[in-house]
This record gives C-alpha cells, structure tokens and sequence, in this order.
C-alpha cells in the first residue's frame, strides 16, 4: 500500500522543522509503514521545501558505501541524498554547531561533475562525466532523536545531510586505496579510501544506478560525495581535519 500523497506531505514537513527548530523527531516508521519509492517521494518534497525558500541544488551525496558506515548504522544499502549550496562550508572555515541537532563528521572524497549525464543513454560512461576530486568532509545531522532510524527513514531525511567541506580540486587519478587520518577534537580515526566501496570510483556507478531508477538529475558542476571512509565522529567546537594521501588535507572549524 503506498502512502497517501498528504502523508508524504506531512512528513517531508516533520522532517523540514526538525531541522529548521534543531529538534530531533522520533522515526517514521515507529507509526508508518512507508516504501523506499515513498521515502525518496519524501527526500524531493523536503528539497523542494527548501529550494522554495531560496536554497540551490548543488551536489549529490551517497550513503553506506563503506562497511564501518553500515556497521555503524545497521543499513546495508547505498542511499542517495542531496546538497544545497546552504550546506556548503569553506576549507578552513568556520560552522556554526547551533546549526544542528547533534553534528557528527565524516572523512570523504568528492568528484566534480563536468558534464551533464545522459541518464537515458545506456552507454554513458559516468567516470569521463567528471574532471577532478578533493578531499573532503561531511557533516551529517540526522533529524530523527538518537541517531536511530531505518533505511526508509534515512532516505526521506535526505540521508542526514547536513554540511560539507571540499579541499582543493585535483585532476582525476586513481583514489583506489589511499590511506585516511581524520582528527576531530582529541579523537583520531584512520582509514583507507578502500573502504568506500573497495574504490570511491565505484560510487560513482553505483550513483548512475541508483540517479537513473530515481530520476535525479545529475548536472555538470555538481559535486559529489562519494561516502564515507570511515564511522562518523560527533562534531563539537574546535577544528576537525581530514587528510588524503596525496590528495592533501580539508578542515572546518565548529563554533
Ligand atoms: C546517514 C548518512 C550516511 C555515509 O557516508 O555513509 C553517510 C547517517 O549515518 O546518518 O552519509
């Protein structure tokens, strides 16, 4: 049974204020029972709450492409969401954590798409559709109370994204198993680009999949984030640094 059109409504707006008054809600599913066509109906209806106010769409993010992620969060399937220029932090730069319910950062890489993508063009190689990558990080902030959600849940909040920060655009090389040191506060995390899919370029199929069975849109000049390397760790004040090899280093600080 799908969901009616008005409960998708509602609940792209539940999700919508949480994040606006920074309060956590619990679940969707502890009261329904929503499909994964109905969660993304739910992803674009929150987007498109957003863009009405003013905000852009400019990159593409994925989710759970790497086992520490999954293992983390307890889903096992490669979730799409999207970003606005809004969640866009400079390199260095500052983030304000009132922003947020409970801010956690994670190590990335990004691409640049330089092309647009033929979606309905069953020959269109998506690795020749972008020009260069960057170390990266995201801020992720579910909106759903402790963290806890399902995959159904994640994927109508916009898979908890939140912010992000890109360091300097390099020209595409091959990021397959590139060693990963994330510090944030006192903590230390390391880890391997390996871990995004056994090769981040993989991300960058599974996202082709995934944007043509959704319908979204895929445009040059969007980034995209090609997941996690590593579990996330909980953002408080204080700078939070990612290094790539050979790729450099990208920080923000939260205030
Ligand atoms: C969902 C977002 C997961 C990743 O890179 O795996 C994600 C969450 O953990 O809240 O962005």
């Amino acid at each position: 049974m799908t969901a009616p059109e008005d409960t998708v409504s509602a609940l792209a707006r539940r999700l919508d204020d949480a994040q606006q008054s920074r309060t956590d809600t619990p679940s969707l599913a502890d009261e329904h029972t929503i499909d994964i066509d109905e969660a993304y109906r739910i992803q674009n209806e929150l987007l498109e709450r957003r863009t009405s106010r003013g905000e852009s769409i400019v990159g593409i993010k994925l989710g759970f492409t790497s086992q520490a992620k999954m293992a983390q969060m307890g889903v096992s399937e490669v979730i799409v969401g999207q970003l606005t220029d809004t969640m866009c932090v400079s390199n260095g730069g500052e983030v304000d954590l009132r922003t947020f319910i409970h801010p956690k950062i994670e190590p990335e890489v990004a691409y640049r798409l330089s092309k647009d993508v033929d979606l309905d063009d069953p020959n269109v190689d998506i690795e020749t559709c972008v020009d260069a990558l960057a170390p990266a990080m995201e801020i992720i902030d579910s909106r759903y109370r402790d963290f806890r959600f399902t995959y159904t849940d994640v994927v109508a909040d916009n898979t908890s994204a939140a912010g992000y920060v890109i360091g300097r655009w390099l020209p595409l090389q091959n990021v397959e198993d590139r060693s990963v040191r994330m510090e944030v506060g006192g903590e230390t995390v390391l880890g391997t680009t390996a871990a995004i899919l056994g090769d981040p370029a993989r991300a960058l199929h599974a996202l082709l999949d995934i944007a043509r069975r959704r319908r979204i849109p895929l445009r040059a000049g969007q980034v995209i984030l090609a997941g996690a390397a590593t579990a996330a760790v909980r953002l408080d004040e204080g700078v939070a640094q990612c290094t790539i090899d050979g790729l450099g280093t990208v920080t923000v600080k939260g205030v």
